[in-house]
């Protein structure tokens, strides 16, 4: 096992990787910001090392200041969290080159499934749908409009290098195709150095669900079931849950079986996240893989009473994964991400937390890194916490999910609260009548307010 592990993230995430190795025993370094020497990952860390400046390309994305600590303090291994460095190939391999251990998948399989181009080929050869589109990424706009030609409008142009809805253009006409794909071209360039465009045929109005694998370094691979995570506002997620009140027995397995050879076919070691579309029909397609344990993994926790953090680090030490058989899911689960926003205009709003009461009772978790008096910098992403609600059924999800949320009393900045109030009310969302437009719909000014 791991003598010292380095945790090269900060916020809810880096607390919840100390409260693992809390659990076997393994001491903890915390890296910091200038910006967060008052964070509780650095409080609850055994050691700490400042890594530079506020700006992250100076600090959690500073590959050599992250080595130098692991060095310094003797860390073995280093655990990313999601983000900054998470999915970044190249790091991974530095770390190989410098001995340390890396709490996550091969470098190649990272590099692999980064490409979203390369990774559509891969679940196509594993047998997995895919929406049809290009086989390999676009030479020019002709080849686009010879495809489009054929799979059908609307469809959409997604950059090779992008991936959770950046550089992304949907096309509905084959008059705008050449400019759509120039602009695609460009902004790609220039955003990720790397323009290689490729085309599928566009769902208009689906779900997205995601499915929780595990796979060791002994070639098992198993999955947790799904995560419906359509409620969502510019592809940030708002509100996720497990299971999906869209999939049957047999739609699951399925879908599992897909996501499991997948994994299968490139060697997936680590936790990991196939996001499949899954159109009205019940026809599903692979979207893209994540090669990072995911903000959204305590609803699975809940649902399957296991600590995917943990199982992170035993299978990166080379043990096998323990889950296997006796996996069964239990009940119903739903997280709200609370941001420090305006729940109307989603304006950040950073600042101090003057006042913050949790709420607490049967089936509530709360994954945060916010106390009273904490300031919440302005720098980074706007989580401020996770309210996570299990209930035997979704509706008593629901209930203690909107208890918590009312008995939640966040005071000094705005919060994304108030909004998680309102769509827990909704008809539509009680319901579970979910697709990724569901937002769009819900956040229209219903007829008697509009002003126009
Ligand atoms: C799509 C799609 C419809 N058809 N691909 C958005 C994020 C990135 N992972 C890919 N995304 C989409 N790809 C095809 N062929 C719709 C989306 C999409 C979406 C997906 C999941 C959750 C929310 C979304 C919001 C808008 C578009």
């Amino acid at each position: 096992m791991f003598k010292k592990i380095l945790i090269a993230n900060r916020g809810e995430i880096a607390l919840r990787v100390i409260q693992a190795c809390r659990e076997l025993d393994i001491p903890t370094v915390a890296v910091y910001s200038t910006a967060d020497r008052d964070s509780l990952h650095v409080t609850y860390a055994d050691e700490e090392v400042c890594i530079g400046p506020p700006q992250s390309a100076g600090s959690y994305l500073n590959i050599s200041s992250i080595v130098s600590a692991a060095e310094i303090t003797g860390a073995d291994a280093i655990h990313p969290g999601y983000g900054f460095l998470a999915e970044n190939a190249h790091f991974a391999e530095v770390l190989r080159e410098c001995k340390l251990s890396w709490i996550g998948p091969r470098p190649e399989v990272i590099r692999l499934m980064g490409d979203k181009a390369r990774a559509r080929q891969s679940a196509q050869e594993a047998g997995v749908p895919v929406l049809p589109g290009s086989k390999d990424p676009l030479a020019d706009a002709d080849e686009a409009k010879a495809l489009a030609a054929r799979v059908g409008y609307p469809v959409i142009l997604k950059a090779a290098a992008g991936g959770g809805g950046r550089g992304m253009r949907i096309v509905h006409a084959e008059k705008d195709l050449e400019s759509q794909f120039q602009t695609a071209r460009e902004e790609a360039t220039k955003a990720f150095g790397d323009g290689s465009i490729y085309l599928e045929k566009y769902l208009v109005e689906p779900r997205h669900i995601e499915f929780q694998v595990f796979g060791d370094k002994h070639g098992n691979v198993i999955h947790l079931g799904e995560r419906e995570c359509s409620i969502q506002r510019r592809h940030q997620k708002l509100i996720e849950e497990a299971p999906s009140v869209a999939l049957t027995p047999e739609l699951r397995a399925r879908m599992g079986e897909a996501a499991v050879n997948l994994c299968r076919r490139v060697g997936y070691e680590n936790a990991g996240t196939i996001e499949f579309l899954l159109d009205l029909d019940g026809s599903f397609y692979f979207m893209e893989m994540n090669t990072r344990i995911q903000v959204e993994h305590p609803v699975t926790e809940m649902v399957y009473g296991v600590d995917l953090v943990k199982q992170q680090i035993l299978v990166a030490a080379g043990e096998k994964l323990s889950l296997g058989a006796n996996l069964k899911p239990r009940g119903h689960a739903i997280e709200c991400r609370v941001n420090a926003e305006d729940p109307v205009t989603f304006a950040p709003s950073p600042g101090k937390l003057l006042t913050f009461h949790l709420p607490g009772g049967p089936g509530i978790r709360i994954d945060t890194h916010g106390y009273e008096d904490y300031v919440i910098p302005p720098y980074y992403d706007s989580l401020v916490g996770k309210l996570i609600a299990h209930g035997q059924t979704r509706e008593e999800a629901i209930a203690r999910m909107s208890r918590a949320l009312d008995f939640f009393v966040v005071e000094g900045i705005k919060t994304t609260i108030p909004l998680h109030r309102r769509i827990l009310r909704d008809q539509k969302f009680r319901d579970g009548e979910l697709s990724t437009r569901f937002m769009e719909r819900f956040l229209q000014p219903k007829p008697h307010e509009r002003n126009d």
